[in-house]
């Protein structure tokens, strides 16, 4: 016999000692029906993360590609990503103190989403951060610069949390995103010290804590002398470059450029001022 509230947890879905086979397995029917909503659910509220990295991904990629034909020269270097597990997400909540309800973990886990953008200079990473915040579907919720202002241990980087619209079958859901944006040589440094962070749970001797800032310092000294080297190469003169007749773009065989079309569309660009 089921007697409400009177189980285990507490709650009117445990079945007392006395039960029938027959109520056992219906209780048992039941839990399993349960089970399979709620992992419907949060299959549904998974693939939200999902979509919403593939759309940044592919507002990351546009950048990377658009700039990268325009001006020879691309300020990502590379982009990767990942979604939160159930187990991690699980452990984050416990770790926040948030209620295990999917509305409340959407609301408070800002991370399910992640994107890390790899950069070649210190400000390709604020190009990047104003190209991504200027997007007119993306909402910025929150913005951190560690770049200009390292955590204590040396850690650098931009975070950026952003939410944008994922368009499902029955409704739009704003999905949030965490944007980390960075140098190569940051992200060097991160990647090393999250290891020793973990290898030592998070009680990293002294002499190493030193030496990880030392470390971060010289990564940053790196970083200010390899953009003083390129700006001194942008700065050159351009010389002639081959296949300045071909228009290029990325993934697509480069096009012939009629010279008459570029003169048409000179001569209509003339036209247009005189008028
Ligand atoms: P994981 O496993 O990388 O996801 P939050 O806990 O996110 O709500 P917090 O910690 O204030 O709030 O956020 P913050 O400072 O923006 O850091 C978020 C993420 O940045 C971390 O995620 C790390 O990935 C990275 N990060 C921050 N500080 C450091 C650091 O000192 N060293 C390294 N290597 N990475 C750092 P998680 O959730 O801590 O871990």
């Amino acid at each position: 016999m089921v007697e409400p509230g009177s189980g285990n947890y507490g709650d009117t879905r445990a079945v007392a000692h006395d039960a029938t086979p027959s109520e056992l397995q219906a209780e048992s029917d039941a839990e399993k029906a349960r089970h399979h909503e709620i992992k419907t659910e949060l299959t549904r509220f998974m693939m939200s993360y999902k979509f919403a990295t593939d759309e940044m991904m592919t507002k990351i990629n546009i950048l990377k590609e658009e700039f990268a034909s325009i001006h020879d020269y691309s300020p990502i270097e590379h982009v990767s990503s990942r979604i939160k597990s159930p187990e991690g997400i699980l452990n984050k909540a416990l770790r926040k103190g948030c209620p295990l309800d999917l509305e409340d973990i959407r609301r408070q886990i800002q991370d399910i989403a992640g994107i890390r953008v790899t950069c070649s200079f210190i400000s390709d990473t604020y190009r990047v951060l104003d190209m991504l915040t200027s997007q007119e579907d993306v909402t910025v919720l929150e913005v951190k610069d560690y770049v200009t202002n390292p955590k204590s241990n040396g850690y650098k980087s931009l975070h950026l949390i952003v939410a944008i619209p994922v368009f499902m079958s029955d409704r739009v859901e704003p999905v949030t995103v965490e944007i980390q944006i960075r140098t190569v040589a940051m992200d060097f440094w991160a990647s090393l010290e999250h290891k020793i962070f973990y290898k030592y749970r998070g009680v990293v001797p002294a002499n190493l804590v030193a030496e990880l800032k030392e470390a971060a310092d010289v990564a940053n000294r790196l970083d200010i002398q390899m953009e003083r080297l390129h700006n001194q190469v942008v700065a050159l003169e351009p010389a002639a470059r081959a296949g300045d007749d071909l228009l290029s773009i990325a993934g697509l065989t480069p096009f012939a450029v009629p010279t008459s079309l570029l003169e048409a569309i000179d001569r209509g660009r003339a036209s247009d001022v005189t008028d």
